[in-house]
């Protein structure tokens, strides 16, 4: 029965790529002046749930991807061969039981640092208190979590806030979580609102608990966060937003990380005949050049991991 299964999945999944192929024609992407397209790595169907739907980071050997289907509350990990593409492993029903109790149903984009994988995890309501659990790279929840409101690791409360308690529109993770970036270097945790975001959230990475928050410099405030990564004494940011003429172009932006000042790196044109969507990012250091990986989604049944070579940049 298995072997069935397997195979109808098999057939799909190849004619679902076809259609993909050419609904992505207009796909012959290959960067820009300052990016140089160096990797495409295509998941179709189930993989594309599990491969850069909504979240990439990276330990420098392998990917870990994020993926969420809100319809079926569910919420995918995966752990992905960096050379070859392949999906070593995954968890389909990766948010823990005692949070999808409390209406806990999607993962965003996801940061590593120290050998863990730091997930934000969203609530069905906006205003609910959102959450960071924290993985091991197996994938393995280790029961660290913390509700991005300063409470320490492990503490019990803020699930439920009464709703008089809770943030109201306009302050704090108002519009759930849509990525938190881990600070090996420095120790810290990021995370913003998805919309109207004039600061960073900043967060011990040890006990997540809040520290300050990093008032953006140099910008309006930035609608459609996707995701973060941090690098070098930045924070980098996939801005996935609307320009004034209505056209969706992919921007990738940073923030340095002692200033708060923004500054928009690279701007990727909008391709494909489907509008796409942008979600996480991740950038690393290879053999002396600097990488950047990036989750777009087709909006039909594909993902995409474009990796680019960072050129001709400070
Ligand atoms: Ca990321």
């Amino acid at each position: 029965m298995q072997g069935v299964a397997q195979t109808i999945i098999s057939i799909i999944t190849a004619f679902l790529s076809i259609f993909t192929l050419l609904i992505g024609a207009g796909e012959q992407h290959t960067g820009t002046d300052e990016l140089e397209l160096v990797g495409t790595q295509k998941y179709v169907f189930l993989d594309a749930l599990a491969a850069g739907s909504q979240g990439v980071t990276t330990d420098g050997e392998y990917f870990y991807c994020s993926g969420s289907i809100a319809d079926f509350r569910l919420a995918v990990l995966s752990k992905i061969d960096m050379r070859t593409g392949r999906i070593v492993s995954r968890v389909w029903d990766a948010i823990p039981q005692e949070f999808k109790k409390l209406a806990y149903d999607h993962i965003g984009d996801i940061g590593y640092a120290n050998g863990l994988l730091y997930c934000s995890l969203e609530n069905l309501d906006d205003n609910a208190d959102h959450l960071v659990v924290v993985y091991d790279t197996e994938l393995n929840y280790t029961g660290k979590y913390a509700y991005m409101r300063g409470y320490a690791i492990g503490e019990a409360e803020g699930a439920a806030l009464p709703a008089q308690e809770r943030p109201e529109a306009g302050q704090f993770l108002c519009d759930g979580i849509p990525w938190c970036a881990a600070d090996e270097a420095n120790g810290r945790l990021y995370c913003s609102r998805y919309k109207g975001a004039d600061r960073i959230y900043v967060y011990d990475l040890a006990t997540l608990a809040h520290l300050y928050d990093l008032p953006l410099v140099g910008t309006q405030p930035l609608d459609r966060l996707q995701g973060g990564d941090v690098f070098g004494g930045y924070l980098y940011l996939n801005v996935d937003h609307a320009d004034e003429d209505g056209a969706k172009n992919k921007i990738v932006g940073r923030v340095d990380l002692t200033t708060g000042e923004y500054t928009q790196l690279f701007v990727r044109p909008a391709f494909g005949f489907t509008e796409w969507e942008s979600e996480g990012l991740t950038v690393y250091e290879k053999d002396g050049e600097t990488y950047i990986t990036i989750g777009d989604y087709d909006r039909t049944v594909a993902c995409y991991l474009h990796t680019y070579r960072i050129v001709n940049h400070e």
